[in-house]
């Protein structure tokens, strides 16, 4: 660690923490940070600095010995309990994990354990965490498309469920376009034990926000939902790491545990085994100082936020692909990688979609008006506006 060179050695003694600041100092400065307002690729924002706060106080608790930590474990209780309610599952389980990719691989490994079969049915907007989670379980994906409007196509879904599928995942917030699968639909459509789970890794904090959605039916007051993916660090203003799984009958988690008798619980029943429980205290903290209110006006001010946007380029000649659903937004231009290396030079931080090509922004807490107009002026002023 000295000046621009760097050592890869381990260091043969300590050097000064004002040392090590200062070259800490030089990487945040490369590093690009959501208060400037020109990140709209990201899906995570600024947390809430009193859930940093409390992530902190609780910064060596592991919950993968639960026994050692029974305050920590009161506090994940009780967020349990708070998120069922907001998503209506009663009496079921749930845990706090490292993210989405997480909570869905574990979702599925039940899926899998519990059913004794290895089909998953997909559509191409799932989340690449799904496929990492089938090919980490030897399980088969089997593509359902996708319809008109971006949503799993409920007629193809009837031609290919079959008596193999352990479950199928259904997207609430899709990833590129923020889409919602029609979920009733397609419970409607399931045979046998075959599990649906949900990923709401995204929609599952602005969903139940949002005026035009709130009625829209996407958990588990569907009777046939059996599980659900649920990101505090998304929308849910709390620190990285931090995802939570929701699983409605409690038992069939059993179908994954594993004897764990040196720790201070008989069985473990997480995909990892140290648990950064310092995420629970700062999701308790985001739940219980924002509260419905606090939420709904976060999602509120992302969504203006997203038809500001969307209504200020359609204006400059820019077509969205689909109505906006929540707060991403699509744009349809000609080439979007091109695009996305002209913002970039102009420090702007946006995202391609593949299904279908479009340029991609999401409009997360830390982009303000001021943003969007900027970001617009760089758009208009480009040298091939469409
Ligand atoms: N499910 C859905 C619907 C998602 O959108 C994501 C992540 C996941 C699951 C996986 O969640 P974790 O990343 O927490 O494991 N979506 C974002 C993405 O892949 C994650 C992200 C966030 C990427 C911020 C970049 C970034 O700067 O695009």
């Amino acid at each position: 660690m000295t000046g621009n060179t760097h050592n890869t050695k381990f260091p043969e003694k300590g050097c000064s923490i004002e040392y090590i600041k200062k070259h800490m100092k030089i990487a945040y400065k490369m590093d690009i940070h959501f208060k400037d307002g020109k990140v709209f690729n990201s899906m995570c924002t600024a947390p809430l600095p009193q859930s940093v706060d409390a992530y902190k106080m609780f910064i060596e608790s592991n919950l993968g010995n639960p026994n050692l930590y029974p305050g920590t474990k009161k506090m994940e209780n009780i967020i349990i309990k708070e998120i069922s309610d907001l998503l209506h599952l009663k009496n079921g389980y749930g845990t706090v994990v490292g993210g989405g990719t997480e909570a869905n691989i574990t979702a599925l490994w039940v899926a899998r354990n519990y059913t004794g079969k290895k089909e998953i049915i997909l559509t191409k907007s799932a989340h690449f965490s799904i496929i990492k989670a089938i090919d980490l379980l030897g399980m088969k994906p089997v593509f359902v498309k996708l319809d008109n409007k971006y949503q799993m196509d409920i007629t193809d879904l009837r031609n290919k469920i079959s008596k193999e599928v352990a479950a199928i995942v259904a997207v609430a917030g899709t990833t590129e376009l923020g889409v919602i699968d029609p979920i009733e639909d397609i419970s409607e459509v399931i045979k046998g034990n075959t599990m649906i789970h949900v990923d709401a890794a995204f929609g599952g904090f602005v969903i139940p926000f949002l005026d035009h959605l709130k009625n829209k039916k996407f958990d588990f007051m569907i009777d046939s939902v059996s599980s659900m993916t649920i990101d505090p660090h998304k929308m849910g203003m709390a620190p990285i790491p931090s995802g939570i799984l929701l699983i409605r009958n409690k038992n069939i988690v059993n179908s994954i545990r594993k004897y764990s008798p040196y720790l201070t619980s008989k069985y473990s029943k997480s995909l990892t085994g140290t648990k950064a429980s310092g995420s629970i205290a700062a999701i308790y903290t985001a739940i219980n100082m924002l509260g419905k209110e606090g939420y709904r006006k976060i999602a509120t001010s992302c969504w203006e936020n997203t038809l500001y946007l969307s209504r200020n380029l359609q204006k400059n000649g820019f077509n969205t692909v689909i109505k906006p659903v929540m707060n991403i937004l699509n744009i349809s231009v000609k080439d979007p990688k091109k695009w996305q290396k002209y913002m970039l030079q102009h420090g702007y931080y946006v995202s391609r979609s593949i299904n279908p090509s479009a340029m991609r922004f999401v409009i997360m807490p830390h982009i303000k008006k001021e943003h969007i107009d900027n970001i617009v002026n760089t758009m208009i002023n480009s040298p091939f506006a469409e």
